[in-house]
């Protein structure tokens, strides 16, 4: 086993993390890409894009590698975001093990997880363990849609806080906070800045965020990896 390529990502990611380092993610969902725009679509992602994320909630069986093949040429370590384990594929460098602890449904607690391992236990992906809260983001997202579970409210903190905290006693090597695809609200940074002083992983915020304005808001409330998808899906950046 190559033990360097198994931890490299979220090494990497927690020392950006303790360094203060801002990270930013562009998402892309191969239900909505066309993998010959590719080159056009690098071109106008931002300068400062340290990750490619590729996954979505309603993708084709088979659709995600060609996508991540379509991308390699940006040279960036490219993380699987998958909805359903059947997006799992080795073209990948790392893929988030996500667990939704938000939420009560067993199917995205270990259901998932357990039909993933039969791929898993063969395959040169980077696990990475991490705890996925979906926070409500004014909208009703296809997260809470195909989970078929509810968010969290963005107005009470001490929750999203008490779940946070529970997902690292758990295991989890990093937190992701979802206000989900193209919401209307983004996390608030007081959830931010609370999970932030609870936790000590690296916290992922995305869902929602379209301006520079509200990158630095998450950024200064203590987000340490941002994620942007719609945007750029859109044209409208
Ligand atoms: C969704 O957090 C990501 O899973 C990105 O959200 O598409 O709203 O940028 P947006």
């Amino acid at each position: 086993m190559d033990t360097q390529r198994q931890t490299s990502i979220i090494q990497a990611l927690v020392s950006a993390a303790e360094s203060g380092k801002q990270q930013l993610a562009i998402l892309v969902d191969p239900d909505k890409f066309d993998p010959a725009s590719a080159n056009e679509f690098l071109k106008r992602i931002p300068k400062q894009t340290t990750h490619l994320f590729v996954g979505g909630s309603e993708v084709p069986k088979d659709a995600t590698a060609g996508t991540v093949a379509s991308l390699r040429s940006a040279g960036l370590p490219i993380v699987l975001f998958p909805g359903d384990y059947d997006q799992l594929t080795n073209a990948a460098d790392a893929v988030l093990f996500l667990s939704l602890y938000s939420g009560d449904n067993p199917e995205y607690l270990i259901g998932q997880q357990r039909k993933a391992t039969s791929f898993l236990r063969h395959s040169t992906l980077e696990v990475i363990p991490t705890a996925y809260l979906l926070i409500d983001g004014g909208n009703q997202s296809a997260v809470a849609r195909v989970t078929q579970t509810q968010a969290l409210s963005q107005d009470n903190v001490d929750t999203v806080v008490e779940v946070a905290l529970a997902a690292q006693y758990c295991g989890a090597r990093c937190v992701y906070l979802e206000a989900g695809s193209g919401a209307l609200k983004p996390v608030r940074p007081e959830i931010i800045s609370a999970v932030r002083a609870a936790i000590n992983l690296p916290l992922i915020v995305g869902g929602g965020i379209r301006s520079e304005a509200q990158m630095k808001t998450a950024y200064d409330a203590g987000a340490n990896l941002l994620v942007m998808g719609t945007v750029f899906e859109n044209h409208n950046r």
